[in-house]
């Protein structure tokens, strides 16, 4: 959490995992998450298989619909200009926008614009419209496709039915029903229009974003259009729309172009008193049905009188039709600092000519100028986006190109491999951000027993092989779906070199593993070992419980590999090997919560996941934290049994800062045994100790050994969207 930004808007104290919450915000939100323990959220039951029903959808149908709502204006929000194709852009940009590297959370991939906090972020302002304009098709279509399917699907339509390039869509995005829980979206208790701090302030020392997070002031996908903290400087702002877009995964390029090609269309919208709006969504009126931001102005506040951002205007002359009009007037007009009807900081061409006005949204035969907005301006004015704008404007089908696959990879980036991809617009060419791995080949049983007898046999020992596997399947994120056993990428450069696989070791281990893996890819030899090393724990401690293992991993070569963009997947920490270089601001216990979620992992699967992996030598290094056993290499619930017990006695190792821990026996004073944070908290904590206590059990060291392997086999397969 350090190394993605070790700058923070605050001071240096610990801070909790997930900073300001639902509950935080919305107090008297009706709390229907006490529902939960009753039977899963989702009415579509554990059965419905999203991929099979978008498959029966029929697709061209919905993309005519979609084309004709673009024209379809409604009285309770009518369109500018008469087309909706901008707003849904704006939608699908704020839904795809808040996916940010670090953690590979936010992101289009479960329609979570839906839920709150996002659907009453002040930056997704009038957006709750949009997505009503798009009920009655998502009604039509039903459990064929998904509401996160439709957000990035109308976005596409939208820019091509308005003559925008557009490089390809995928489908496969299944929605969820309830907000997020295990995401941090900051500290602060303001939104960003109510005065929060802006988070990068190299004043005062903060250089870097909090963490993971990717915008620069609470409630923002990514910067605030008048400038950080309001203050109109275009330099300040290119400052913070790299770092923030870098978080995003795009490049300097990739951020011009997006921008200029948003912008290519529709307008802001400031023609009003922005205090005559109501409440966002989650603490708007009962009568509202979800609606925010309702207006008291006497027109209702739409359509003319629209108040979103508080800027207003549109950016050229042509906004609902694909031009080179954006490039044109931001580089051929010199522009002044003007203040919209809403009070927001603007800028205008000065003398700008007639023909490059725009129509006014409501009525055509009306010449309103155009403007840009700070952010905007950093396109002009910062030098280095200013050579990429003068190329793009020179180059119109370099920029068209740029736009199109940056608008495929900001709408896609969260979804994981290519082969979760569905639908007939999938494009066939492959992007090194989607983490290619070649297909494998499932391996002969015969080919398995002899590989395993191979490693059996090669004098690796468990704790190698448990490490080795672990290292490679650990690193997979559901937030983003990426990372994984599959393509064995932990042969190559970054992971091979990261510090918490000793790479030594590693180097060791694989090397073995390439001498017998016969037929078998590395990325299933290196999950076969897993397995061996498990088998042997298992039989060395008396059981006989088997170890499944599903062949048919691909490797990824080096050049399929972008080592920048794997770098965010290194862990500052990992608790399941004890392995934590540093104190960081949030504590170790909640950085092993934080790992198990991103693993998709339950309270049970977690905790008997650490009690196993302790016992059989998983930790970084040679520390024996946790390391609670006389037997090592055997898959005993000893863990357990020796820290729940009244033997020993704790306390804090001086000068470690709470980092590590000593036991004495309570009888005979002596040292016992060494332990983490993320140890003792099985212990401490009611929950996780409950669970902790039935694999302590009399009666449940088998029930140990079984959960500990389906656990296991979760983690080795959790990126096997091959197999379904
Ligand atoms: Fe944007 C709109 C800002 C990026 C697309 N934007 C807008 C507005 C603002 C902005 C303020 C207005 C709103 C209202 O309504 O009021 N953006 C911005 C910023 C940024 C951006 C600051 C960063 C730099 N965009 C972007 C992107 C995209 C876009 C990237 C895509 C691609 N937008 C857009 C659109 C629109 C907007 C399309 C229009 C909407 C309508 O028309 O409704």
């Amino acid at each position: 959490i350090d190394k993605n930004g070790g700058g923070c808007p605050f001071d240096h104290s610990v801070r909790s995992l997930l900073g300001r919450t639902n509950r935080d915000w919305w107090p008297q939100a009706l709390a229907v998450d006490i529902l939960s323990p009753n039977g899963p959220v989702n009415p579509m039951g554990d059965d419905f298989d999203y991929a099979e029903a978008f498959k029966q959808l029929d697709y061209d149908a919905l993309k005519a619909d979609l084309v004709a709502l673009m024209t379809d204006s409604q009285p309770w929000w009518p369109a500018d200009y008469g087309h909706y194709g901008p707003f849904f852009i704006r939608m699908a940009w704020h839904a795809a926008g808040t996916y940010r590297t670090g953690d590979g959370r936010g992101g289009a991939n479960s329609g979570q614009q839906r839920f709150a906090p996002l659907d009453s972020w002040p930056d997704n302002g009038n957006l709750d419209k949009a997505r009503r304009l798009l009920w009655p098709i998502k009604q039509k279509y039903g459990k064929h496709i998904s509401w996160a399917d439709l957000f990035i699907l109308t976005g596409n339509v939208a820019i091509e039915s308005m003559g925008g390039p557009v490089f390809g869509f995928g489908g496969g995005r299944a929605d969820v029903y309830e907000p997020e829980k295990d995401i941090y979206w900051g500290e602060e208790d303001k939104w960003v229009n109510e005065g929060v701090e802006t988070r990068i302030r190299p004043d005062e020392g903060y250089h870097e974003l909090d963490g993971p997070l990717a915008a620069i002031q609470m409630g923002l996908i990514y910067v605030n259009p008048e400038g950080p903290g309001g203050n109109p400087d275009p330099l300040l702002s290119a400052r913070d729309m790299k770092a923030t877009f870098e978080r995003m995964a795009m490049n300097h390029e990739e951020t011009v172009a997006l921008t200029a090609g948003g912008h290519t269309f529709g307008k802001a919208h400031g023609n009003g008193d922005p205090s005559l709006l109501g409440a966002a969504p989650a603490g708007g009126d009962l009568t509202a049905l979800g609606f925010g931001w309702v207006s008291t102005h006497e027109s209702g506040g739409i359509g003319e009188h629209t108040v979103t951002s508080g800027i207003e205007g549109a950016w050229v002359n042509t906004p609902t039709e694909w031009s080179e009009n954006y490039f044109r007037l931001l580089l051929d007009y010199e522009y002044e600092l003007v203040r919209s009807p809403a009070g927001a900081q603007q800028w205008q061409p000065i003398n700008q000519r007639e023909e490059d006005m725009a129509p006014a949204a409501w009525d055509s035969s009306i010449k309103v100028p155009t403007m840009m907005t700070t952010a905007d301006m950093a396109l002009k004015v910062d030098p280095e986006f200013r050579a990429i704008s003068e190329r793009f404007r020179n180059d119109h089908e370099a920029f068209k190109d740029a736009f199109a696959r940056a608008w495929f990879k900001l709408t896609h980036r969260d979804m994981g491999p290519k082969v979760r991809y569905l639908g007939p617009d999938v494009p066939a060419e492959d992007l090194i951000w989607q983490d290619p791995v070649p297909a494998g080949t499932m391996p002969s049983d015969a080919d398995v027993d002899a590989v395993k007898a191979k490693i059996r046999d090669s004098g690796l020992t468990v704790s190698q092989l448990i490490k080795t596997a672990w290292a490679s399947a650990s690193t997979y994120r559901k937030s983003d779906h990426r990372g994984g056993a599959n393509g064995a990428r932990i042969r190559l450069a970054p992971q091979k070199d990261w510090e918490v696989n000793e790479p030594e070791m590693l180097a060791k281990v694989l090397d073995t593993l390439e001498g017998l893996r016969g037929t078998l890819s590395m990325a299933d030899a290196i999950v076969l070992g897993g397995v061996v090393g498990l088998e042997k724990a298992i039989a060395d401690a008396g059981f006989s419980v088997p170890v499944p293992f599903t062949g048919g991993r691909g490797d990824a070569t080096q050049e399929q590999t972008d080592v920048d963009s794997f770098a965010p997947l290194e862990p500052q920490a990992d608790g399941f090997r004890n392995y934590q270089p540093k104190k960081l601001r949030v504590l170790t216990e909640e950085m092993l919560l934080d790992r198990a979620s991103l693993l998709g992992l339950s309270v049970p699967e977690m905790t008997v996941l650490v009690g196993g992996l302790r016992v059989l030598g998983a930790n970084h290094g040679e520390r024996g934290h946790g390391h609670f056993t006389k037997r090592a290499g055997q898959l005993t619930n000893d863990f357990f049994v020796n820290l729940l017990g009244m033997t020993n006695v704790w306390k804090s190792v001086e000068g470690s800062d709470d980092q590590e821990y000593i036991a004495s026996d309570r009888a005979g004073g002596h040292e016992t045994w060494r332990a983490t944070r993320a140890d003792l908290v099985f212990g401490s904590n009611s929950e996780l100790r409950a669970v902790a206590e039935i694999y302590a059990e009399t009666g449940h060291e088998e029930k140990f050994v079984k959960d500990f392997v389906k656990a296991w086999t979760k983690v080795m397969n959790a990126d096997r969207f091959d197999l379904a």
